[in-house]
């Protein structure tokens, strides 16, 4: 096994002979200042009556206040990243804002009077606006800078941890960063049995993050009460199970749980004997009893029932004395807490996880009670506190005053602090000027130019996806580029900004080609394939190296890490400047499994591309027993479901575009959904020559007309318009189809063709754009004026109009819809309550069976013969349409 030597942090603006008082002073400012902030969010005059709760959570505050103090007061550098837990953002908001580390939208710091207001507007939506917090930490914040969207616990830590990675990606591929930074992230003891962090900790271990510092705030506690765990089957408590999962992943584990009190205790003379009570008689539960009882003299008679040994020894101390030394936990000690923190930001090579003992509403009268979460202070305890620690209830947002202790340090952390930040911002704001320059002088293809397609006649878009990926690796670690490659323009200058990921999906979602022996990691042995000559030429090579080739980041079947990973890495323009662009693949039946990642990156913004392929029913053959709609509605993402490869490449291209020149606000990330059935190309050309609007055009001109409408959500590709006999309102149906679906579609229309009938094929490459939220905005104009659809009634005649009851015979009709798509519904069906026509909507609404896709198309009635089927239904129906005239017009 190959040695890892041990990497350490260069300590730089860690401030040396720390005075404790001075620092416990300090925090215990904050946190009155943190409570203030809650108080008057919550008692604001305005708030009408009826209104849902502000809330705020005090005791997490209070839980977590030593910790935050030590980091914010101490061990941050300005280039440190934080993932908090929500609920204590207020106590984020006040150490800020006695570091003066407030900015506005340019990155202005704040002025004092700005700082106060801001504090007095937590959870406020400002009409005026005036500077406001949200309810948990958010990027809008003024304090926002490098802080992890928080809200929804368990993630945003997994997202610090693949921002770490994204930084070690950065580094190895020899981009320029002149930033080291630490990426702390504070989480509850109940927020640790999130799944998503014990799935991503592996993978921290492994890669070796060793920036990365989670600190398990060990309260006991949860939103519902005291947690009671079963500790006899546990084989100990939970702390002692979480440091042992650190270690099993690969991480330092640290328990923090003695104060620098009670260890000054344990080394007198019987001292040992205390400790060992302390360790090993108490389950969580009880010691947690004794707390919330907080009864001096009871904490004797408990200890003392536990130890004859100890009975004596406790005799030299006063019931107070034994209090203090209870409840004297390392999460409260800033001594204790310091120096742990220092181990962890020290070693550079393994990820730390420290659990740190603390007391949830530790100061407060609901001190450990088991329904204190959501527990406020009364104005009273408020004001008492106020005087107990000097500071002003109705000024509670000032800062120290001049000459003391507290103001002098504040004011040299502010200095390395502000400083640094600004500088670093500076340097951000340079990159990123310099790289949307450079972006705006490319000339950017509309394709990738993809010639196997000629020689490919059945193609599908997985296959396409994994061409333009290899094109794009190819074009990235140049040396691999052929002949043909033009690595100075177009996607040769942004090509070394694309990776790719996948969650032990690569290979079998076609992207093999940037698997093979550019893999990118470190697994700390040597390629004993290639020393045995075990390498098996049909696979790629799956030996991680971590230099600047490699471009493919390889995941175990975690579909949560992998999101994850794409998000922190699509952030990462926002960050750093650098434009890397991930797009990682996942079987799109499992897009589901990292749902709640997914939306994280997009609230966050991140800039990414989800490949979700093979898709729905048709994956049949496999054996997919369900469908999944492609159509996730939620702001910042575009949804595609191409059906050609052609299609496909124009996404990608204009995506891509739109991500390096930052075109895409509002739009950063895109799920596209491939299939893996094949079709036929060459159709495409063809069926859209026939169309008597293109009569003129060539066929570039016809291309380019198409790939405009692919990208504004849809397109006609078969368009009878024009045609002898088209009659709408008689003998017209328009289909609109996606993905592997648009073959059955083409096929129907053909069918129904022979009978008489016009079925229009409509392809719908992003129902996002054309029907939904997008296209929502400008009143669906490309659906209505682009496609041309309508709910407009032609009225027919069928004889010659002389008479009355001639023109009361006219009949009337209006083009119906029937639209198809290989998922659930509500994805196409609200296409004729938009142009208002009557629609029937085919989708998947049965759980599917394995089986060819043909047979599995018919069992949910998708296949053409269905849609003939259901065109004749609805042409039934739209011909039996009674329309009225009012006499009095004749
Ligand atoms: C994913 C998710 N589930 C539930 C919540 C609601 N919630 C917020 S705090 C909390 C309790 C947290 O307990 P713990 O992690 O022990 O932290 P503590 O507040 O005790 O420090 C819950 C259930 C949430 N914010 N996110």
């Amino acid at each position: 096994m190959k040695k890892d030597k041990k990497k350490l942090a260069p300590e730089k603006s860690i401030p040396k002979d720390l005075n404790y008082q001075v620092l416990n002073n300090i925090t215990e400012r904050a946190f009155f200042m943190a409570l203030r902030m809650i108080d008057m969010a919550n008692s604001r005059p305005d708030i009408p009556k009826g209104e849902p709760k502000v809330g705020g959570h005090p005791s997490a505050c209070a839980s977590s206040q030593h910790i935050l103090a030590a980091i914010h007061l101490v061990l941050r550098e300005p280039e440190d990243y934080f993932a908090f837990k929500p609920h204590i953002s207020p106590l984020d908001h006040a150490l800020n804002c006695l570091l003066h580390n407030f900015r506005n939208e340019n990155n202005d710091l704040f002025s004092k009077d700005e700082r106060k207001l801001a504090m007095q507007h937590l959870r406020h939506y400002s009409r005026e606006g005036h500077p406001v917090f949200q309810s948990y930490h958010a990027e809008s914040d003024p304090d926002g800078y490098r802080y992890f969207p928080s809200g929804s616990v368990g993630i945003p830590p997994v997202n610090a941890l693949y921002t770490s990675l994204g930084y070690h990606f950065a580094k190895d591929h020899k981009f320029e960063l002149n930033e080291d930074p630490t990426f702390w992230c504070v989480m509850g003891d109940s927020e640790f049995r999130e799944g998503s962090l014990h799935e991503a900790m592996p993978d921290a271990g492994e890669r070796q993050l060793g920036n990365l510092v989670w600190i398990v705030d060990y309260n006991r506690q949860n939103l519902d009460g005291t947690r009671v765990l079963n500790e006899k089957a546990l084989g100990g408590s939970d702390a002692d199970r979480i440091v042992k999962l650190a270690e099993a992943n690969g991480w330092e584990g640290i328990k923090l749980k003695h104060g620098k009190l009670r260890e000054k205790l344990f080394k007198k003379p019987g001292g040992e004997e205390f400790r060992r009570v302390l360790d090993e008689e108490f389950t969580d539960f009880e010691y947690q009893a004794v707390l919330a009882a907080n009864k001096a003299e009871l904490t004797r008679k408990v200890l003392e029932e536990k130890s004859t040994k100890l009975k004596s020894w406790l005799k030299n101390y006063s019931d107070e004395d034994i209090q203090a030394a209870f409840t004297n936990l390392a999460g409260h000690d800033l001594e204790s807490l310091v120096e742990a923190l220092k181990v962890a930001k020290t070693d550079r090579t393994r990820p730390t996880l420290i659990v740190a003992y603390t007391i949830k509403g530790r100061g407060l009268s609901f001190q450990a009670l088991s329904g204190n979460h959501s527990a406020m202070p009364e104005e009273s305890e408020l004001k008492e506190l106020a005087v107990r620690l000097g500071a002003s209830f109705d000024d509670p947002f000032e800062d120290f005053e001049k000459d003391t202790e507290e103001e002098k340090y504040l004011a040299k952390k502010r200095e390395s602090l502000l400083s640094g930040i600004d500088q670093i911002l500076g340097e951000v704001a340079e990159r990123k000027r310099t790289w949307l320059e450079e972006a705006q002088s490319i000339t950017w293809p509309v394709d990738f130019d993809i010639s196997a397609l000629k020689f490919n006649p059945v193609a599908h878009t997985q296959w396409m996806w994994g061409q333009i990926a290899a094109k794009l690796d190819r074009l990235a670690r140049g040396d691999r580029g052929t002949k043909n490659d033009n690595l100075e323009q177009g996607w040769g200058q942004v090509a070394r900004f694309f990776l790719t990921m996948a969650p032990d999906v690569g290979s079998s979602t076609n992207t093999s080609p940037n698997m093979n022996g550019k893999l990118y990691g470190d697994v700390g042995q040597k390629d004993f394939e290639a020393e045995y000559g075990a390498k098996d030429e049909k696979a790629p090579d799956i030996m991680p190296h971590s230099d600047a080739r490699t471009g493919h980041i390889r995941f175990e079947i975690a579909e949560g890490n992998c999101m994850s990973a794409a998000g922190s890495i699509g952030k990462f323009f926002h960050y750093t400047g650098i434009p890397f662009f991930p797009a990682m693949t996942i079987y799109d039946f499992f897009v589901k499994r990292a749902h709640d990642q997914f939306y994280y990156n997009l609230y966050w913004h991140s800039s990414f591309a989800t490949i979700g392929t093979p898709s729905g029913i048709t994956l049949a053959p496999e054996g997919a027993q369900h469908s999944w709609k492609s159509d996730f509605q939620i702001p910042n993402c575009v949804t595609w479901e191409p059906c050609f490869a052609k299609e496909l490449e124009w996404i990608l291209a204009d995506g891509l575009r739109r991500h390096f020149t930052k075109e895409d606000k509002n739009r950063e990330s895109l799920l596209i959904r491939c299939v893996t059935k094949g079709l036929t190309q060459k159709d495409f050309v063809e069926r859209l020559k026939k169309q008597k609007r293109f009569e003129a055009s060539d066929e570039a001109e016809i291309m380019e007309s198409i790939r405009q409408d692919t990208l504004k959500g849809g397109y006609a590709l078969v368009d009878y318009r024009g045609y002898e006999d088209y009659t709408p309102g008689d003998n017209v149906i328009h289909v609109f189809s996606m993905g592997a679906l648009v073959a059955e579609a083409l096929k129907a229309s053909d069918q129904l063709y022979e009978k008489g009938i016009y079925a229009n094929v409509f392809v719908v490459t992003s129902s996002d754009l054309l029907l939904s939220n997008f296209a929502y905005t400008d009143n669906y104009d490309h659906l209505r004026n682009g496609l041309g659809i309508s709910g407009d009634i032609y009225l027919s005649k069928n004889k010659e109009i002389t008479t009355e009851s001639a023109f009361l015979a006219l009949q009337g009709g209006r083009i119906p819809v029937l639209s198809v798509h290989d998922g659930e519904p509500g994805l196409l069906d609200n296409i004729g309550s938009i142009v208002g026509t009557q629609q029937k909507c085919l989708a998947v609404r049965k759980t599917s069976k394995s089986g060819t896709t043909a047979d599995i198309f018919h069992l949910h009635h998708l296949d053409s013969d269905g849609i003939v089927e259901s065109a004749w239904e609805l042409l039934e129906a739209v011909s039996k349409e009674s329309f009225h005239v009012d006499p009095s017009i004749i």
